[in-house]
């Protein structure tokens, strides 16, 4: 909503401006803990009426905004005082910046007279946050506070470039000033609309070609696709192509097309002739684009800004524009013109992916207990799939818990630790999801060592009213880190909890929570907590559960590549490649 002349004649002080300015962009809430060098923008946030999400901790505020921007597509907003406040927001900004989230991160800083001098939290937080944000900057002339945050916000929504945090702070007495009359324009409070270009046209043309003569077209999506569904769904159809998500944009094509394929992703991306990348780094979740992996395949590489256009693999076809507008442009171009696709592969590798996940499914509702008593994770999965409805928010959060996680439960709202693997998400995430997503189920699934890092944010949870279900998968280990040791050192030290009791934490703040121990007792357990959220399920599960992550060698972190099968082909490619180094 945009202020009137009225409300900016009555501006009282630049901080109630920056309140201003974040309600005409459409922001209702904000995480943040509070501090003296941001109060002044605390209180007229408060008296503007944006709500006030206070945490415990600026790194789950951080991570609570990162939450609101992927689930709502608008940025989120976190709001931490000066030095200590900004360093402990530094992971969640770093998380923001590798899962490339809108995010914008307001501070304070002494007021000028006492800067460098040894104030009170003195401290330059640019150089420290100027690797992790699309923007980070020190307004101390009044008179541009508006056109900087305009710009902060404008960058971390991806203007030009790739989408994520953006970093500002004022001086306290700047905040306290008087806004000059002068500067009130209402320009500066039009909602941000980024500018979307379609590819090039031979380009677009060179890449129908490759398509349509293509044998075994796989798409491949991430974050830059979203919002492209329609097009994607009508493009691979068409087609007749294979699909893989890869978590940056998971729902974009719903599980019951024909086109997807995840249960068989290894094969696919050793079988496909021609990969076409939408908005989608090829990072370690894609082998680097390694030609070891993906073979002597042709490439098509789709994305709104170059950061994804070129890294690791140059691409046949490298398409610079808006993923949806150019996929529309993709359709049109190819018309009636007949696709190449061998169809035997397409449907083949359709039906082992059915055949995997209801094999999956069916395995999950079965799963043995260790021998220790304890009852499988993929139980705990199991009656959780059971209980959810379809549209459920999931977050999934820890070691070997996730990966089993990530595979049962199956959802179009998904949010995990990402790219960046930063473990301790999942409370503050599932906090946000259920404030952003009123009219969703939320529900947490995370292992007992990552839900440590952020378990104080029950209590945000109860205060606020966050309607969200945690589960807590207490094997009382960092589990995913045990078995590495044991298989790669042959001693266990350092990884060991102690099968904490999180249900009588909760409690103490007031969160309804139960500990469960038999997996008969979950369909119930879950049931009544749906009814008192928000609330926290702490159940036992054995830790001698062994997760695909931990098959896959990903916790080992081997030399070349992320998984050991792809360790194992990238090296003897390379010694192939290069008999002399053998
Ligand atoms: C911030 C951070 N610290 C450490 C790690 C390394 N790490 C990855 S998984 C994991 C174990 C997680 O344990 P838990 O959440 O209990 O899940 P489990 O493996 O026991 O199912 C650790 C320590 C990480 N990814 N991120
Ligand atoms: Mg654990």
């Amino acid at each position: 909503m945009e202020p009137t002349q009225r409300t900016l004649k009555n501006c009282e002080s630049i901080a109630d401006l920056i309140a201003l300015f974040l309600k005409s962009q459409g922001v209702t809430r904000v995480y943040g803990l509070c501090g003296g060098h941001i109060m002044p923008i605390w209180m007229r946030l408060d008296a503007h009426g944006i709500r006030i999400i206070d945490t415990r901790d600026e790194r789950a505020a951080v991570y609570m905004a990162h939450a609101e921007a992927e689930l709502t597509g608008r940025p989120g907003v976190a709001l931490v005082t000066a030095g200590p406040g900004v360093t402990n927001a530094i992971t969640g900004i770093a998380n923001a910046h590798v899962a490339r989230a809108p995010v914008l991160v307001i501070s304070g800083t002494p007021p000028m007279a006492q800067e460098h001098r040894g104030g009170l939290q003195d401290m330059s937080h640019i150089p420290l946050v100027q690797s992790i944000t699309r923007f980070a900057r020190t307004v101390r002339y009044a008179d541009l506070v508006l056109a900087n945050l305009y710009e902060a916000l404008a960058c971390a929504m991806g203007q030009g470039g790739e989408s994520g945090p953006s970093f500002i702070d004022f001086p306290v007495d700047v905040l306290r000033s008087q806004p000059s009359p002068a500067v009130l324009l209402p320009e500066h409070f039009k909602p941000i609309v980024l500018p979307r270009l379609t590819a090039d046209a031979s380009a677009l043309k060179a890449a129908v070609d490759m398509l349509w003569h293509a044998k075994r077209p796989l798409f491949i999506s991430g974050r830059g696709a979203r919002g492209s569904s329609q097009a994607l769904q009508q493009l691979l159809q068409t087609l007749g192509a294979v699909y893989l998500d890869t978590g940056e944009s998971r729902g974009l094509v719903p599980d019951s097309h024909a086109s997807v394929v995840a249960a068989m992703r290894g094969q696919v991306m050793q079988s496909a002739d021609v990969v076409v990348t939408l908005g989608r780094k090829l990072d370690f979740q894609l082998a680097f684009g390694s030609p070891a992996v993906f073979g002597p395949v042709k490439f098509i590489r789709l994305s709104d800004n170059a950061a994804e256009l070129r890294d690791n693999r140059r691409a046949d076809v490298e398409l610079l524009g808006d993923v949806n507008l150019s996929l529309q442009a993709l359709l049109k171009l190819g018309g009636q013109k007949t696709p190449a696709t061998d169809h035997a592969w397409s449907s083949s590798l359709r039906e082992k992916h059915v055949q995997r996940v209801d094999k999956l499914h069916q395995a999950m509702n079965e799963e043995q207990p260790g021998s220790d008593g304890l009852m499988h994770p993929n139980r705990v999965l199991a009656a959780l799939r059971h209980a959810l409805p379809s549209d459920a928010v999931v977050v999934a959060d820890g070691g070997d818990f996730l990966s089993f996680a990530r595979v049962g439960l199956s959802t179009p709202n998904y949010l995990d630790p990402g790219p960046l693997g930063c473990i301790g998400i999942g409370t503050p995430f599932g906090i946000a999801a259920s404030l952003a997503c009123p009219d969703k189920t939320v529900v947490v699934a995370t292992g007992d060592g990552a839900f440590g890092f952020n378990a104080m944010e029950i209590d945000t949870a109860v205060r606020h009213q966050a309607p969200v279900l945690i589960v807590v998968a207490n094997n009382g280990a960092w589990a995913i880190e045990v078995r590495d040791q044991q298989e790669t050192h042959g001693k266990v030290v350092g990884t060991q909890l102690q099968f904490a009791d999180h249900a009588s934490m909760a409690q103490a703040f007031g969160m309804h929570a139960q500990r469960v121990v038999r997996a008969e007792d979950l369909p119930a357990a879950i049931d009544k907590a749906l009814k008192n959220l928000p609330a926290l399920l702490d159940v036992l599960v054995t830790p001698q559960a062994v997760s695909s992550d931990a098959k896959s060698g990903l916790a080992w972190v081997p030399d070349l590549q992320a998984l050991s099968s792809w360790d194992d082909l990238e090296r003897s490619w390379r010694q192939g490649a290069n008999p002399a180094s053998a």
